[in-house]
């Protein structure tokens, strides 16, 4: 392999790992050289599958630290969020497969206790670490399991109010239970708030650097075992609160120790830090100081651009243009409204770049808000600011919104205060698999009365719901729309701005109901359908709540009806409208097509067919079931 400016290189040592015990017997120069050549092989095959780059190349020596320090599974880890989980999988056990990384059957990009038991827990939404911990933490003194939980979170995901409610509970337990920060100042972008700032002063202060020297020379000197040790470790206990500004550290209020800033790239320092903060039989916080995109230069100088990435060009960094998508559209739209009425605001939960509110930023900044990763107090936040006549737009995607069920129901819907959500993402999502997918929106908005719901099939129809949302109903209003592109064959439709269209076919005893993207397979399948002598009627949705009741009177002249919907099933919006087609004295057939379970790593195209809801299966369905004989 040619050398590079990132120093790609062949794997020695990481060859020889196939469990993490593995590296028990490497010396530091070793694990050095590991952590070069788990960076080399991070770089070399995310530039291929795509995946978190910068947060994993911050952590790599953390990882090693920890495996070093820990024996997983015995011991266990819990990775907040999970995207930095790369260099973990490397060391137990994944790192042949790790081509396979966020491919369909491959490993996942996220922990996954299916795939490995060295994954202690599912994650994939951020600041729940700390939480999980303390309850495997429990439950391993209860029932004298033995070992230690570490809980392995980032300043990023500390800006989400569940990493408070676990710290609070966690820190008056008396459990093994350690909650490393890796602090980088980054959460995608660069970090916002109150901790934020905290943080950068701990890291700041002058006496770093002489403090985690004497840190060191003191730490070598406890014994391992013997009498000595519990006095010993008093002793250590003090002067490490002495030595690590535990003055300034909110966490000892919060009934943590408190050890650091250790520089997160300095293996010995590591070593000894989760060496110390081991042997502590209570609550421990070691905070470590990282650098985001850590060995790899464009990483390192653009972390918010390389947190995740698809393909890129591993010398220069350079990544595959991104094509126009439903999240650029929304982008421009918001821009254009924003310029012509100065009420309108855009809110986002850490997710300025994915939900395309950066130009926004950059042109209304004192209008745009990005509050940390905290979707709860995003909704109530809008609220607030409708109450006061503004007009707030929260920017999220599908998933990160089931975080703020009871925000919207309670704060915005019952006082009817209009709110706008641009629910990004709503749908299949593809490689970040399960925790990710946006297949539940619908239905749980679906639940809540004074709520305004829009599922735009195409970039046009997003503009139009968009301005709909903002100006044309009260109470909450959401557009939901899918991550990437349109789907292939809507050429010919140009929406306007009616809640439904109605595609009839004459002779048709037919009916196929949908909305959302899939709206182009239908589509394509109704004309195969036709083509095959079978004539089927399409009822498109806009407006999927409420659902205009003269649709259900249309609907109900049909024989048999069949609504595919890419959500999930239960309490879904085709569940409702097959119940006031009931409701209407419909008494043909309904067949109701969604999704039913989680859905696992995949790309879009083939999780839709997987879930029956591509064209082929849309035919598939109907002529199995909805070919009756004519009278
Ligand atoms: C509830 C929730 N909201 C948003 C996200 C999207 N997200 C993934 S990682 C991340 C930033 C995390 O920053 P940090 O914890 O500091 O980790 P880093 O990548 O900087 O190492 C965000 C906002 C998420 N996973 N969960």
């Amino acid at each position: 392999m040619p050398e590079s400016s990132n120093n790609l290189r062949k794997t020695f040592y990481l060859d020889k790992i196939k469990s993490p015990q593995d590296i028990k017997s490497f010396d530091i120069k070793m694990l050095k050289e590991l952590c070069e050549e788990i960076r080399s092989v991070m770089i070399q095959t995310i530039s291929k599958t795509g995946g978190h780059l910068a947060s994993n190349l911050g952590v790599v020596e953390l990882t090693v630290a920890l495996h070093k320090v820990f024996d997983t599974p015995y011991d266990q880890f819990v990775w907040d969020v999970g995207h930095q989980c790369y260099p973990h999988k490397l060391l137990t056990g994944r790192a042949s497969k790790f081509d396979t990384l966020r491919q369909e059957g491959g490993i996942s990009g996220f922990p996954s206790p299916k795939e490995s038991e060295h994954d202690s827990f599912i994650v994939g939404h951020s600041s729940t670490s700390i939480s999980a911990a303390n309850g495997l933490a429990k439950a391993k003194s209860l029932l004298k399991k033995g070992g230690t939980v570490v809980a392995i979170i980032g300043d990023g995901a500390l800006t989400g109010g569940l990493a408070y409610e676990g710290l609070s509970n966690a820190g008056r337990s008396k459990d093994r239970l350690i909650v490393v920060l890796n602090d980088n100042g980054m959460s995608i972008n660069r970090n916002v708030g109150f901790v934020a700032r905290h943080l950068a002063t701990l890291r700041a202060r002058p006496r770093y650097v002489r403090a985690k020297m004497k840190f060191s020379n003191m730490l070598a000197s406890i014994p391992v075992i013997g009498t000595p040790l519990r006095n010993k470790l008093l002793h250590v206990k003090t002067e490490i609160k002495k030595l690590m500004y535990s003055r300034s550290s909110f966490f000892e209020e919060m009934g943590f120790n408190y050890i650091g800033p250790l520089d997160g790239h300095d293996l010995e320092d590591l070593i000894h830090g989760l060496q110390a903060a081991k042997k502590l039989d209570r609550p421990v916080l070691l905070h470590v100081a990282t650098i985001k995109g850590k060995g790899c230069d464009f990483a390192e100088k653009n972390p918010d651009v390389y947190h995740g990435v698809s393909n890129f060009d591993t010398d220069t960094g350079e990544r595959t243009p991104e094509k126009e998508s439903f999240s650029s559209v929304f982008s421009r739209e918001i821009c254009e409204l924003a310029a012509q009425d100065e009420r309108i605001c855009a809110i986002t939960a850490a997710m300025q770049v994915g939900t395309g509110l950066v130009e926004f930023n950059k042109l209304y900044p004192k209008r745009c808000f990005d509050v940390g990763i905290a979707e709860s107090h995003a909704v109530t936040f809008s609220a607030g600011l409708a109450h006061n006549e503004a007009i707030p737009v929260f920017a999220v995607y599908s998933t990160f919104l089931q975080r703020s069920y009871d925000q919207i129901l309670n704060d915005a819907a019952i006082a009817g205060e209009h709110i706008v959500l641009a629910i990004d993402r709503a749908g299949i999502v593809g490689e970040d698999g399960e925790t990710h997918q946006g297949l539940f929106d619908a239905a749980f908005l679906n639940t809540i009365p004074n709520t305004t719901i829009y599922s735009p099939s195409c970039f046009e129809e997003l503009r139009i719901n968009l301005r709909q949302a903002i100006y044309d109903v009260s109470g909450v209003a959401a557009v939901r729309y899918p991550r990437g592109g349109e789907l292939e064959g809507l050429e010919f439709y140009h929406p306007d701005y009616k809640d439904y269209t109605l595609f009839e076919q004459d002779n048709s005893e037919i009916l196929l109901v949908t909305y959302g993207r899939i709206f182009a397979n239908v589509y394509k399948a109704a004309a195969r359908l036709r083509e095959m002598g079978i004539p089927v009627s399409i009822l498109k949705l806009t407006r999927i709540r409420p659902i205009d009741k003269e649709c259900i009177e249309l609907a109900c002249k049909y024989k048999n009806i069949f609504f595919f919907e890419e959500g999930i099933r239960w309490g879904g919006i085709g569940e409702s409208f097959g119940l006031m087609l009931m409701e209407n004295g419909f008494s043909g057939a309904f067949k109701l097509k969604a999704i039913e379970n989680f859905v696992p790593v995949c790309n879009v195209k083939t999780a839709l067919k997987n879930v029956g809801l591509d064209t082929d299966s849309i035919v598939e369905l109907v002529q199995a079931n909805g070919v009756t004989e004519r009278e």
